[in-house]
């Protein structure tokens, strides 16, 4: 079957401080190299890097026999008007994916949506690809597992699908064009080697995450688990990705690379072993690193030598009874200590922080950017909270605080949830009191001069400039 995957935009993308978020979009191009192991012709639009003209110009060329979407919640609505207009022009069937949709079921009632995917859609995918190929009958299509149609007047609901605990076996992810690091991508960022020199991919070493922080929907997605791949299997990745597409730079997409630390060692020995010399990045949890009275420098050594140069932590609020309600299982301290060490290692740390909670007030806020503040690390991200369908704080928001319903707003860099004492202006102005906060002129001078980090000492300009065009 001719397949067309499609990666829609949204506000996100429309706003400076994501801009250092553009890549490749893993998940499609999962879902895409399964289904072409499988037989299909596959090809991939990232609607970030195309015109409107083009999707239907491409859709025109390439005459698709089903079209598939990837959603987050931002990018679901320019989904949908995109698949109208394909819907108006082809008979391709269309198939919405990702996480919006596995969360929100009920989406399967707009007219464009033929199928939903819900949950890991490698092989569901697939499933379905040949059950529609074959004409199945609503009999057969109820087996596959992890999808939801219409029928009639009914919806039905298949349920998630199973977990896929051989990743091994997964082919590794359909790149091709997609890679940042050509022109078409813009990026910022603290990063090594410098923005100019880079040559970047993603990588998934893990899926999933044992974890249940309440504005989260990792748990819905994922259902409660992690799986892994081996660190043959991912340094495998690592090694063609290098040869084939020169890539110097790589960022570890795990949910929480140092969960299992046993398997980031080995990811990191097998680094070390190939004497492979790589720079990277990974996503870490405090109360990984700190256990007790027992703190992982060993980890955290491991990393650094095996070329990891920063960790980003989900640190999301300086105040402890914020962290207890989001179920975070981490204190202030420990986060105080851990990044401390984490610093000494030499790892530059990035602080995600989550301002206004339902529950909270100014003040918390005020204190939370207090705390930000003197943590001193080089990079932070202020997000706002979104309850995001699927998350825990989703169903426990009293729903008449989500002020803004305009679901192209929910990319969490712009607020949806007032607070008792702050409406939806007061908290965007905040932000960038927050940025302004931890980004004064001396703190840079300070971290610009860091010993740990002197090769940073080149891009820290770059990264500078970007934060003051979010604060403007
Ligand atoms: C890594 C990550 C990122 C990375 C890379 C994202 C990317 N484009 O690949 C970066 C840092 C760039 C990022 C940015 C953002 N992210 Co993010 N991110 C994640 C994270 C931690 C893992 C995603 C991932 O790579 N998973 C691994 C791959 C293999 O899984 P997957 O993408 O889900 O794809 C699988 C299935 O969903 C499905 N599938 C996906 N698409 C399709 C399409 C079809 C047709 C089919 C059949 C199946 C299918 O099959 C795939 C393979 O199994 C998730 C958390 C989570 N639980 O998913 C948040 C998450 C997806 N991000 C989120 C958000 C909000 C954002 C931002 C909007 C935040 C911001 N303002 O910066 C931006 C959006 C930028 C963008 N344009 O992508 C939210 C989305 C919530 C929502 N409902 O919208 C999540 C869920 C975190 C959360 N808060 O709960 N993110
Ligand atoms: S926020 Fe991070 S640690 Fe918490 S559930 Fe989500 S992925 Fe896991």
């Amino acid at each position: 079957m001719k397949v067309l995957l499609i990666q829609p935009a949204g506000n996100c993308e429309k706003l400076s401080s994501t801009l250092a978020n553009h890549s490749e979009p893993l998940g499609l191009c999962y879902v895409a190299a399964y289904a072409k192991q499988q037989g299909n012709d596959v090809q991939i639009i990232h609607q970030i890097t195309e015109s409107d003209d083009k999707i239907i110009r491409m859709v025109e060329e390439y005459r698709p026999d089903l079209v598939g979407f990837s959603t987050m919640t931002y990018n679901f609505n320019n989904a949908i008007a995109i698949a109208d207009m394909i819907k108006q022009t082809t008979p391709a069937k269309i198939v919405f994916g990702g996480v919006h949709v596995t969360a929100d079921i009920e989406s399967i009632k707009h007219r464009s949506i033929d199928y939903i995917v819900r949950g890991e859609g490698d092989h569901t995918f697939s499933e379905l690809i040949y059950a529609i190929e074959n004409f199945a009958s609503e009999a057969q299509l109820r087996k596959i597992k992890g999808i939801v149609f219409n029928d009639k007047s009914e919806i039905i609901n298949t349920g998630m699908p199973d977990r896929i605990t051989a990743l091994d076996s997964l082919s590794f992810p359909l790149r091709e064009g997609l890679l940042v690091g050509e022109a078409k991508y813009v990026r910022h960022g603290l990063v090594y080697p410098a923005v100019s020199k880079q040559r970047r991919a993603s990588i998934n070493a893990s899926r999933g995450c044992l974890h249940k922080c309440s504005f989260c929907t990792s748990p819905m997605q994922w259902s409660y688990s992690q799986e892994y791949r081996s660190a043959k299997n991912v340094v495998d990745e690592i090694e063609l990705l290098i040869d084939k597409y020169q890539i110097n730079y790589f960022e570890l997409r795990d949910e929480n690379f140092t969960q299992n630390r046993t398997r980031a060692i080995k990811i990191c020995d097998e680094i070390n072993t190939r004497g492979i010399k790589i720079s990277w990045y990974c996503q870490g949890r405090i109360s990984d690193i700190i256990k007790g009275n027992f703190v992982d420098t060993k980890l955290l050594e491991n990393l650094k030598a095996a070329g990891c140069f920063e960790i980003e932590y989900g640190i999301e609020s300086g105040l402890d009874k914020s962290l207890e309600r989001m179920q975070k299982g981490i204190t202030i301290q420990q986060t105080q200590k851990v990044v401390k060490v984490t610093q000494e290692a030499g790892l530059v740390v990035h602080a995600l922080m989550i301002l206004g909670f339902p529950w909270e007030i100014k003040q918390d806020l005020v204190d939370s950017v207090c705390f930000a503040r003197e943590l001193e690390v080089d990079k932070y991200r202020f997000a706002f909270f979104v309850p995001f369908k699927g998350s825990a704080s989703y169903e426990a928001i009293n729903k008449e605080q989500i002020k803004d319903k305009n679901i192209n707003n929910w990319t969490t860099d712009t607020p949806v949830v007032s607070l008792k004492d702050m409406n939806l202006s007061e908290l965007h102005s905040f932000r960038n009191y927050a940025y302004t906060a931890v980004y004064t002129t001396s703190f840079y001078e300070r971290c610009k001069n860091k010993a740990a980090i002197p090769k940073l000492k080149e891009t820290y300009e770059d990264w500078m400039n970007f934060i003051r065009t979010l604060v403007v």
